[in-house]
């Protein structure tokens, strides 16, 4: 039964106010992925917005214990400090929660990763999507959208993303799924699951972003649902290896409507502004296929 947005915990481990920019989606995620821990976690986090958003010591706008990595070990760092706790008997405790950006996930530390859902070593990782090196000041990463303009793309990325949470299915690992910061109740049933489950367990979290995507701050919501109403991005599980939609993408597939063309959410952001029609194609065909083939392996669950 999915959780109603009035019934989530109304404790707190985010202090009001931090240093991320206005309308930034990563609190809103890292809300309800907090909640969803009771606040039992220690975050492993490498360079990335989500560093600043914790805050530079001796500021911190979370109160919970938060080990800075450099940024290809984060998975290794997790499975150094899971090992610690199993050591001392205390893993039952608290969740190792290694959490980092696009690209310090799907470039920069995916070795490590890897290696860890080789092992199946027990640790949550999140990758948060804001699909660019936004930190140092928006450069493309493996996961940054065809079309997109960064500062090292200038025409617009020419490639599609990277497929990282069936890359990461293809590990075997217990527990994997993509969600977005914007759809709370998703994110927290998703981390109440994982919390469940031993083993490497994988979330991919869309995240939108004012200043990287250039939107208006106040439009993070709206256009976090548009991405999803339009099949860019997909919420989804697979548990044990069984495939299943959920929560508003569930919906989509279950009412057959075509969904919302991409045209609709690119045109939206700055990013985007100087796509060709050619290259809007070849973002709606990718995205065609790649949502009949959810609905096609929903269907079969
Ligand atoms: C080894 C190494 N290379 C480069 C950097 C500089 N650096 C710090 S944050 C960052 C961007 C991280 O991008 P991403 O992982 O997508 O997180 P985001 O900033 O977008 O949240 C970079 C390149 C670094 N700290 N260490
Ligand atoms: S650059 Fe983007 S992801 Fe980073 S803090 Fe600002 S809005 Fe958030
Ligand atoms: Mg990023």
């Amino acid at each position: 039964m999915a959780t109603k947005i009035l019934d989530l915990p109304t404790t707190e481990h985010m202090l009001p106010g931090n240093r991320a920019c206005a309308g930034c989606a990563i609190g809103i995620g890292l809300r309800s992925i907090t909640k969803a821990l009771d606040g039992k976690l220690v975050l492993v986090n490498p360079a990335s917005c989500l560093t600043v958003l914790g805050g530079m010591y001796p500021v911190s706008s979370m109160r919970i214990p938060w080990i800075n990595v450099s940024f290809p070990s984060t998975a290794a760092a997790a499975s150094g400090v899971s090992a610690g706790l199993r050591a001392m008997g205390r893993s039952d405790e608290m969740t190792v929660l290694a959490m980092a950006g696009d690209g310090g996930t799907s470039d920069i530390g995916i070795q490590a990763l890897s290696g860890a859902a080789e092992r199946n070593d027990d640790f949550i990782y999140v990758c948060y999507d804001n699909e660019a090196y936004m930190n140092t000041g928006t450069q493309r990463s493996g996961l940054t959208p065809h079309g997109a303009r960064t500062t090292t793309t200038n025409r617009g990325k020419r490639e599609n993303p990277k497929d990282l949470p069936r890359i990461m299915e293809a590990h075997n690992i217990p527990y994997v799924a993509s969600t977005s910061a914007v759809y709370p109740t998703d994110v927290y049933d998703k981390m109440v699951k994982a919390r469940g489950i031993k083993g490497l367990r994988y979330l991919h979290m869309n995240v939108p972003c004012p200043s990287g995507w250039g939107f208006d701050p106040r439009d993070s919501v709206k256009l976090g649902k548009l991405a999803v109403e339009t099949g860019l991005v997909v919420l989804y599980e697979i548990e044990e290896g069984v495939f299943r939609l959920t929560e508003r993408s569930a919906s989509l597939a279950k009412s057959g409507k075509p969904l919302v063309k991409v045209e609709e959410f690119l045109t939206t952001q700055a990013r985007f502004k100087s796509m060709t029609p050619e290259a809007v194609a070849t973002v709606q065909a990718w995205v065609d296929k790649r949502w009949a083939g959810y609905v096609a392996r929903h269907g079969a669950s």
